[in-house]
């Protein structure tokens, strides 16, 4: 839609309609925005009154007419319609106010269409826009690892498994494995994949199918690794607040205070956590997990992200570094949304040691022969090296301030739904 002053010609669909004896207004919608065409009986042939005057809720339509500033307009201009084409029809739309959420859902494909779910997925883009770039900046290469894989990364429980051709595969939970085979050859890579996840919960932050932006880093220690994390994070948030501010707006975020988030961030270790846990009067056991109570607890009053280091062996993946200074520990980080959202990185240093990789794998209950090829990066001129992976959803759902990661994706899959 051209917005200046003069005659304009917009296309676009029905967002509002309302009619009185001399006047027709058409509130008009297209990717941009939304504009007010007001259609007078008086400067208008019969035809396209008549025409006027048929148009509801989502009809497409042709306009001509000229454009003007009007403050009492919604979006500050109108236009006066001189000419009107229906492109097409609809029949009445089945969204009114007051639906349920479930119903939402059930009409997802039209539901994209809302105000709502247009500024999100604005947001979105300029996320995966904002991780293209900061990657290019750092002069990252982008890879293409596999959907389909024959070993777990992130274990079994929540692997989707599929029939291919006669034997078992699975879909990818995480290219961590595949990434950490390319930085051989090209040092610094990143890849952007749908990830799947059989996770049997109905919880606000938890898709079926999900995108994983993942970044693996020759050479790169922990320390490294977390102030990667930090700058990405920051870069995201600088970037959605220029580029995404009014969309954010509407949502409820203030793109001022995204502009806040910047490196240094708050860091605990594990240890730390808990003893700032015990002080709010909530005891975890040393070994368990930190889960969604325990993470609200730790961010909601923060305005940047806290960064968790140093886990229990025990409860993190094969492939995490044993901590040199404490080997029940391992290198590793969760990055946690502030106000309570949650977890939106996990990365570590990575595990060089094959001896300890192996024993690892078999106390998880894993068969070593299908890791002989991630056991071969070892033998062969093996580095240092670490990486993480950004959940998306889980991002806009922090930058938008949404209920549910649902709406942080335009299709959503969870154990509850696969349609639309
Ligand atoms: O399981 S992770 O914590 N870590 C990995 O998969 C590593 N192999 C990544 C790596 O080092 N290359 O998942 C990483 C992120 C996590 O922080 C979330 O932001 C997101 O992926 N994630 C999810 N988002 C939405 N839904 C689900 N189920 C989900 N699981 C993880």
């Amino acid at each position: 839609m051209k917005q200046g002053s003069g005659l304009v010609k917009i296309r676009g669909w029905c967002y509002r309609q309302r009619s009185s004896n001399k006047f027709i207004f058409i509130v008009l919608r297209d990717s941009t925005d939304i504009i007010q065409c007001v259609v007078s009986k008086d400067k208008v042939n019969e035809k396209t009154w008549k025409d006027a005057d048929k148009v509801r809720i989502e009809f497409s339509l042709e306009i001509e007419g000229t454009i003007k500033e009007d403050k009492r307009a919604p979006t500050g201009y109108e236009i006066d319609v001189s000419k009107l084409h229906i492109v097409a029809p609809s029949e009445t739309f089945p969204i009114t106010k007051d639906k349920s959420t479930e119903f939402l859902l059930d009409v997802r494909h039209l539901w994209l269409r809302s105000r709502q779910m247009t500024d999100i997925m604005k947001v979105r883009s300029a996320v995966l826009e904002a991780c293209n770039e900061f990657f290019k900046k750092e002069g990252y290469y982008e890879t293409a690892p596999p959907i389909i894989t024959g070993s777990s990364c992130e274990g079994g429980s929540t692997q989707f498994e599929i029939k291919y051709f006669d034997e078992k595969a699975y879909l990818s939970q995480s290219a961590q494995l595949y990434l950490e085979a390319l930085i051989f050859s090209l040092e610094k890579v990143w890849a952007l994949t749908p990830s799947f996840r059989a996770e049997p919960s109905r919880t606000q932050r938890h898709l079926a199918e999900y995108w994983h932006c993942e970044m693996e880093a020759a050479w790169m220690g922990f320390e490294g690794l977390q102030k990667f994390e930090e700058e990405m994070i920051s870069f995201i948030c600088q970037y959605a607040a220029k580029n995404a501010g009014g969309q954010l707006s509407a949502l409820g975020r203030k793109p001022a205070d995204l502009k806040k988030v910047k490196p240094p961030f708050p860091r605990l270790s594990y240890d730390e956590a808990l003893k700032e846990l015990a002080k709010k009067g909530h005891k975890v056991k040393w070994g368990e997990d930190l889960r969604t109570e325990e993470e609200r607890l730790l961010t909601e009053k923060l305005t940047k992200p806290l960064i968790v280091t140093q886990y229990p062996k025990a409860i993190k993946a094969f492939y995490m570094k044993e901590d040199p200074k404490n080997a029940k520990l391992v290198l590793c980080n969760d990055v946690l949304a502030p106000e309570g959202f949650g977890e939106i990185i996990g990365g570590s240093e990575r595990e060089t040691d094959n001896a300890k990789l192996i024993k690892r794998l078999k106390e998880a209950g894993e068969s070593t022969k299908d890791y002989q090829w991630y056991l071969d990066l070892r033998k062969y001129g093996s580095v240092p090296h670490s990486g993480f992976g950004l959940g998306i959803e889980r991002v806009v759902r922090w930058l938008c301030k949404l209920e549910s990661i649902r709406d942080a994706i335009p299709f959503p899959r969870t154990i509850a739904r696969k349609y639309p």
